[in-house]
This record gives structure tokens, sequence and C-alpha cells, in this order.
């Protein structure tokens, strides 16, 4: 397969003004009837249309029906030349969706018909420009038996609706134009469950979200997310909503999280459905992301489209910074900095330092399905968040409105974005621009120096990026390094710098731009300690040698609650590794630090949880240059287990402070006391057989998910094997028929360092509840396993990697991108010991030697192989 290079763009010849699309569902077979209306606005007379897997039934052009001579039909394209100003193109193609096992384009999801196009799925539903910078007037009408598919729905508004003869038609018709990637078709027999909103200029919208019969009393919540992200946006980005409707619908069958279609998002259904009894704290709020991340695409992404897919994090890294304030402003936002940077720092930075790097935007692609990454939206994210604390969040507001107003309808590039932030603010972002291009995690070292004598404090910084994957020789970076002093009493002290040039006192931020600068500090009066990169200000590596006793003082002062919760991590990650040097004791100090965090009910209790719990073990293989995973493991494990017995006391106690009697609620503050109360939970049942009870019963007591699957984890990973598989047992007894708790039951085991075996896992995929169709089944057996259960993944006779490798390779012919997906893990070889290594690039080698891959499994498998 052949690289795409961004270097290669060309605009567009001809512009399609008006697609009209008719979709006749047929049992076993769908025709798709196609009327487009052509426009040259570019250089040349030539037309390309994307198609894949179609059946080609006629083609006319302006009422003539055209032969093969007439056109050029190769594997994946239709070409028509000699073509004047303005054309009516009509094509029909026959789909059979029913056998559509990859679920891009138009398939089946049990009893009903939905869409995923992008990025390239509309080329498997008809022959189009399948390319984001084609922006179109989309008409659909829709035609399909009445009684077993009596909700037909697409973009836009609602225009007309009959039935005839057994057969419903509908037609729908969507006045923005978009690219064909934001095109959706849903047919099932749906309930649907409506609300409304007022938008800031008076107009009605009618909200709608469509679920399968049994699900309609998971649907409020989603609803209330929804309402609360339209208010924000118009409060904080000034975006009013644009259509008369909008609708969600749940799918059970679904790649990717969720798809922002114009008017019609499409939702895994774990991503939207939710009551107490099913759904977790964790999922609610995965809820309001998600809701919130589609939602806010209507501008970030529909409105202002990309005008190629090396531009995605124009549109993704955006919104999900746009997604992360508004969880922020709705929850605590010192906690979802942490959730979202400890996730950067375990996923995206692997991502970067292994060999899949690649930019925030790529030069190349060879399957873009494999960008929709970490990188393009976590690392796009936080380069966002840098230039709103560079520019202050009124110069910041100023760039998205410029942005908005400037570019609405079109098909931009990120260029075009970080210009109306530059244009806005009279800044010269030239230098930041660089953040897009290279790939890699930055280095930061880290030297101070306080001279007691002249009260003055320097910082000595110096920067470095590694070579990645096509790229050497990085220049320096503009890197916001956010600031604080702290002085013994445990107050922050004032910080001055001598260049005043390099510093915003509103967001406290030093502007580090050089390969090395030192800055300095008069006026302090103490030697402070120095807190760096406050609220993870940019998304680089530090080094930097805190002291044990600085960190404990930080731990327990920092008044900013990033740093406070990482250097509690940092401190963690010493004892992890003395611990698997055989050398670890927890000292008197560590101990008193914990209590006082434990024993501070001052504190937010989700904050408290977050403080007292160990980094992953994939975050600690993170910071090692080469690592042994099966050692990582057990010293966290004697970790836990000697924190447990120190603390048992303090967890007995406030697990029963904050277990009380309420009813379950979804807010904030509930979610917050039960994450503590869990997390105590875990460390009391680990120290003691009355924690394992108090787990057992609240199991078995419970009357919300939260609690019950936290009670279900403990006993999995601290109860004697007969109890934990028990209580599996009865966990899928009584959840069996609902999808979405049997696959939390699956993660549960299937990711569990104790009962996560290779033979169990190979028994899961036995199991009644799995199905290899369904990616949610697939993710949460293998995806557990292969993420979660590291220590039986990383088995010395190298049966995880083979079993791994088996399930890609089965996956390849039915849905590469989640066949792509799932490997991820192997592509980390080089970092891990020699003995492993070996075996899992052996892997590697035999997926690649298994014979047709998809684009997708060999883009990944050919990079990591180098
Ligand atoms: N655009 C694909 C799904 C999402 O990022 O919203
Ligand atoms: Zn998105």
């Amino acid at each position: 397969p052949k690289a795409i290079q961004l270097a290669d763009y060309q605009a567009p010849a001809y512009e399609v003004t008006d697609t009209h699309l008719k979709f006749e569902l047929n049992d076993g077979y769908t025709q798709v009837h196609s009327v487009l209306t052509l426009k040259q606005v570019g250089d040349g007379n030539e037309l390309v249309l994307n198609g894949q897997d179609l059946e080609l039934l006629s083609i006319r052009l302006d009422g003539n029906e055209l032969t093969t001579d007439d056109y050029v039909l190769g594997d994946e394209t239709l070409t028509l030349s000699g073509l004047g100003a303005s054309h009516t193109l009509e094509i029909s193609t026959q789909i059979y969706p029913e056998k559509n096992t990859a679920l891009e384009g138009l398939y089946r999801s049990g009893g009903m018909y939905c869409t995923q196009c992008e990025a390239e799925g509309f080329r498997r539903i008809t022959y189009y420009p399948d390319r984001p910078d084609v922006m179109s007037v989309f008409t659909t009408e829709i035609i399909a038996d009445a009684e077993q598919f009596p909700v037909l729905l697409s973009n836009g508004n609602p225009v007309s609706e009959k039935t005839e003869d057994g057969k419903k038609h509908v037609v729908w018709h969507d006045p923005h134009k978009k690219p064909a990637y934001l095109f959706a078709l849903v047919a099932g027999d749906l309930q649907v469950r409506d609300d409304h909103f007022t938008t800031c200029s008076g107009r009605e919208v009618l909200l709608r979200i469509f679920v399968e019969p049994q699900n309609v009393d998971k649907t409020e919540y989603a609803l209330d997310a929804l309402k609360r992200s339209m208010r924000w946006d118009e409060e904080v980005y000034g975006r009013e909503y644009d259509l008369d409707i909008f609708m969600i619908v749940a799918v059970d069958d679904f790649n990717m999280g969720a798809m922002e279609n114009k008017g019609l998002n499409i939702f895994n259904s774990s991503c939207v459905l939710a009551n107490p009894a099913t759904a977790t704290d964790a999922a609610y709020q995965r809820i309001e992301a998600i809701v919130a991340h589609e939602y806010f695409h209507n501008w970030s992404g529909n409105r202002v489209t990309c005008r190629d897919w090396f531009q995605l994090s124009l549109k993704e890294g955006f919104t999900v910074f746009r997604d992360a304030c508004f969880s922020a402003d709705m929850n605590s936002s010192t906690v979802k900095r942490i959730e979202d940077a400890s996730m950067l720092r375990t996923v995206q930075f692997a991502e970067d330092g292994g060999p899949m790097a690649h930019p925030v935007q790529p030069d190349s692609y060879i399957e873009i399905s494999n960008f929709y990454t970490v990188t393009i939206y976590e690392k796009g994210a936080e380069i966002v968040r840098m230039l709103h604390k560079i520019l202050g969040a009124e110069g910041f507001r100023k760039g998205s409105d410029l942005y908005f107003e400037r570019h609405d309808g079109q098909a931009v590039t990120i260029n075009d974005f970080v210009q109306a932030m530059e244009d806005a603010n009279g800044v010269d972002l030239s230098q930041f621009r660089l953040w897009y291009k290279q790939s890699g995690t930055p280095v930061v070292e880290v030297l101070t120096q306080y001279d007691h004598a002249a009260e003055r404090l320097t910082i000595n910084l110096r920067q470095s990026t590694p070579d990645t994957p096509g790229q050497t020789n990085k220049k320096p970076l503009w890197i916001p390094v956010q600031l604080g002093f702290i002085a013994h009493s445990g107050e922050d002290i004032e910080v001055r710098p001598d260049q005043p040039d390099f510093w915003t006192e509103e967001s406290q931020v030093l502007h580090f731009r050089e390969a090395e600068q030192t800055f300095s500090f008069g006026g302090v009066i103490e030697e402070p300690v120095v807190s760096l990169f406050r609220d993870f200000s940019a998304p680089v590596r530090i080094n930097y040698q805190h002291s044990q006793s600085a960190l404990r003082f930080m731990l327990q002062h920092d008044s900013d609650g990033f740093n406070r919760w990482d250097a509690g991590q940092q401190l963690m990650l010493h004892w992890i590794e003395l611990a698997e040097k055989g050398r670890f004791k927890l000292v008197k100090e560590d101990i008193a630090a914990l209590h006082s965090v434990i024993s501070d009910e001052s504190l937010d209790p989700a904050m408290v949880a977050y403080l007292l719990a160990l980094p992953s073990e994939a975050y600690i293989a993170e910071t090692r240059k080469s690592y042994d995973p099966v050692a990582i493991h057990n010293g966290r494990e004697q970790v836990l287990s000697e924190v447990a017995e120190a603390l048992i006391e303090d967890f007995k106690a406030c697990y029963e402070r904050l277990n009380v009697p309420a009813e379950y609620q979804p807010a904030p503050a509930d979610m917050a006391r039960r994450s503590l109360k869990n997390l105590a939970l875990s460390y009391w049942a680990r120290a003691s057989s009355d924690g394992i009870e108090a787990a057992k019963a609240q199991f078995k007591s419970a009357d919300n998910m939260t609690d019950q699957m936290a009670a279900l984890r403990v006993l999995v990973t601290c109860a004697d094997q007969a109890e934990a598989q028990e209580a599996l047992n009865a966990f899928y007894e009584q959840w069996k028929h609902d999808s979405l708790v049997v696959n939390q039951w699956l993660t549960v085991q299937c990711g569990s360092s104790r009962l996560g075996s290779p033979d169990h896992i190979e028994k899961m995929l036995e199991h009644e509840a799995f199905d290899w169709r369904n990616p949610n089944k697939v993710r949460s057996v293998i995806g557990a396993f292969a993420n979660q259960a590291l220590c039986h993944f990383h088995s010395e006779n190298g049966r995880g990697y083979r079993l791994l490798a088996d399930a890609v390779i089965r996956l390849n012919a039915s849905n590469p991108q989640i066949a792509s997906r799932l490997l991820t893990p192997l592509t980390r070889w080089k970092r891990l010991v020699p003995s492993q290594s070996h075996l899992m690039k052996a892997e590697l080698q035999r997926i690649m030697d298994s014979g047709s891959l998809s684009k997708d499994v060999y883009e990944v498998v050919s990079k990591s192989l180098v």
C-alpha cells in the first residue's frame, strides 16, 4: 500500500453543490441512487469519485447513460474526464449492509441500519468525491419496510413522510453544506425520548434520543448533558445551535465512541446509555464528556471543517480541549486535569516514543483510520490549551471568534486556526507552530540554585526533543512553564522574574523558548520549593530531582492540585522502584504524609482518592527506558500491601465514614464520596478479612453499579479465588440480560492481574456473552487483557502475545479498524526486557506473514517492525 502525502494535496476541480440521495433498504441488499450537481471550481476537467466494495448499476451524465468507455473504473475510484463547467451526474449502486462487518459505511447492527462515514466510509455507500474539502447540501430520501423500520433518520430537518404499499418513505434536508464524512442514516424500530432547548436567541430546538425499546430508561442523563453542553457553548464560545432538531441514536456495534454527524449524532451505546443500576460513575462522566464533545463538533468540525485528513487535529484537538474545559466546569477542574494529564503521560507519551510516533499534523499516512490517535486528539488538545495559557482566556476567545467568523462554511487547515489566534491577538506564533510539526515528547532538564545572601533564585532550563521515525534535529519549542514558589509555611510566595518579557502574570507562566535559558528571580527571602509545570502546563517530560522530603511537603501543601498529586506519584514511583530491588520499607514520614491526606476532610474526596492511588503499571513502565512488566507488577503489589497495612485504621475509618445510605445521584459531590469510599475499601480489603467482608456486603446490597462494580473488583483482586469466582457468577446471573453490564463483567476479569490468564481469556472467547462482531466485546476481553492484565499478557512463554496476534489476524479480515487498534501493545516491543522483546517481535512478524493484510494492520505492523 502507498502512503498519502500532505505535500501532494491538490484542491478539487469540481464541487458538488447539491447531493440528492435515495436509499432503498431491502432485505439482504440496499440500492443507493445519487444525483450530484457538479460545478467546476478548480484547475482541470477531471472528476475523481471514490468507491469501495460497490456494485455499480448505472451512471448518467446530464441525462445520458454512460458506458464503460466513458469513464475509468479503478480499484477504488471512478474517473470522468473532459468535463465542462457544470453537470448533473446520476449514479446507482448496490451494497450489502448485512455483510458489512467492518462497520464502515452503511451496516446492520442488530435489527437496525446505521452508518459510520468518517473518515472514508461514505465511499462504501456510493461513488462520491469522498474528501472533506468537498462540501455539499444534502437531501436524503429513505424507503424501507414500514413495519420493521418505522424510524428513518438522516441529517438536517424532516421534510416529508408517507407510507405506501407497506413501505415508508421519508425525506430529510440538511441546509448546511457538509462533507460526506458527516452524512448519517439510521433505520430501525426505535423508541424516542424527547426534550427541548431554547437557544440564546430564543429558538426552540427539539432534542431526541433514539434507542432500542429496552433502553428508554437509560437516556435521561445524556439528554441532560446535552442541554448543559448547548448552554455552555453559548456562554463560553458564543456558539448557538443551528437546526430545529438535534438527534442522538445509540448503536451497539460501533468502532468508535461516537460520531458527530450533522444533526444526527450516532453513539456507541456504551457512551450514551446510563441508569444508576447499570452504569458506574466513570461511565456517567464519560457520557457527559462524549455528549459534549460530539455536540461541540457542530461548530469545531462541522460548520468549520478540515481541508484534508492531515488537519484532523484541527477539529479533534480543539474539540477535546473544549470538552475538557466543559467537564472541568461541571465537575472538579483539578481532578479532570489529573485524569487527562495522567492519560496523556501514560498513553500518548508511549505512542510518541514508539514506532507509530507522528506529529499532531502528520505529513503522511497509509490508512487514515490509524491516525485517530491520542496524539491527534489529546496532544492536539494540549497544544490548544498552551495557546489558551499563552493568550489568556480573553485573547483566546478573540481568536476563536475570529476563526469561526472567518471560516464558517469552509474546510480549512490547522494553520488557519493558528493564524486566527495570531491575527486576533497581534502575536507572532511562528515558533509555536512547531508543536504541530514535530513529533516526540520534549524533555526539559531543570536546575535550580538559591543564593541566600542575594535572596535570588535562578532556574536553568534546557529542552530537547528525541528523534522519532522520519524526524531528527528538532528545534526548540515555545514551552509555557506555569510556576509557583512555596515557602516553608506552605504558602505561595510571589514569583517575579528579572526577565518580564518572558513572564505572563495572569497565568503565572514563564515562556521558555530557546534550547537553554536561565531565569532569575530577586527578592526571594527564603529558599522555596519550586513547583514547576503547574496544571501540567506543557506536554513534556520533566527531569528535576525533588528530594523525598520536598515531595512529601508538596503532597501536603502545593496549592496547585495537579502538582500536589504529581508529587505523590513521584514519591510512589520511587517506592515501587525500591520494592523491585527488594529495598522498600514505608518510613514514618511517608505514613504521616499519607495519613495527613486521608484525614483531611477539607479536601475534595475525589482528589484524596487520586492522591492515595498508586501510579498504574502502564505509567510506571512509561517512566522507564526499558522495563520488565512482571517486576513492575510485583513491586507495585508490595507497595500497595504495605500502604494498606500501615494505614489500615485510616482506610477502615474512611470507608465507614463515607459508606452512608444515600439515594444514588450522578452528581459531582456524590461521585467524589463514592470514589474515596471505594478506594478505601480496596486498601482495607487488601489488609484484612473484615475489609473483604465489607466488600461482600457492599456487593450484595449495592443499589448502584458504581458500588457493586467496585466491590466486585475488590473481591476479584483480594478475595480467595473461589469467592472471587462466586461473586463473578452471581453478577453474571443478575446481569446477563444487559449487554453493557456484561461488558463490564468481562473487563473486570479479563483485565485482572489475578484472573486474566491466557487460559481464562480463551475461555471467555468461547463464552455465550462474547461476540467477535461486536467491538465492545472484543475490547472488553482482548483489549482489557493486553492493556491491563499486564503480568499475564507478558507471560514468559509468550502465550499472551500469541493470543493477541491470533485475534488481530482474525479481525484483520472482518474489522480492520479494530484489528489495528488492538495491535498497539505489540508495537512496544523495543522497550521490553530482551527475553520478552523477541517473543513480541516474532508475533508481529507472524501477523506480517499471515497473508493479505488490510491497509490498517499493514501500516502498524510494518512500521513497528522497522
Ligand atoms: N470524529 C470521530 C469521533 C469524534 O472524535 O468525535
Ligand atoms: Zn471528535
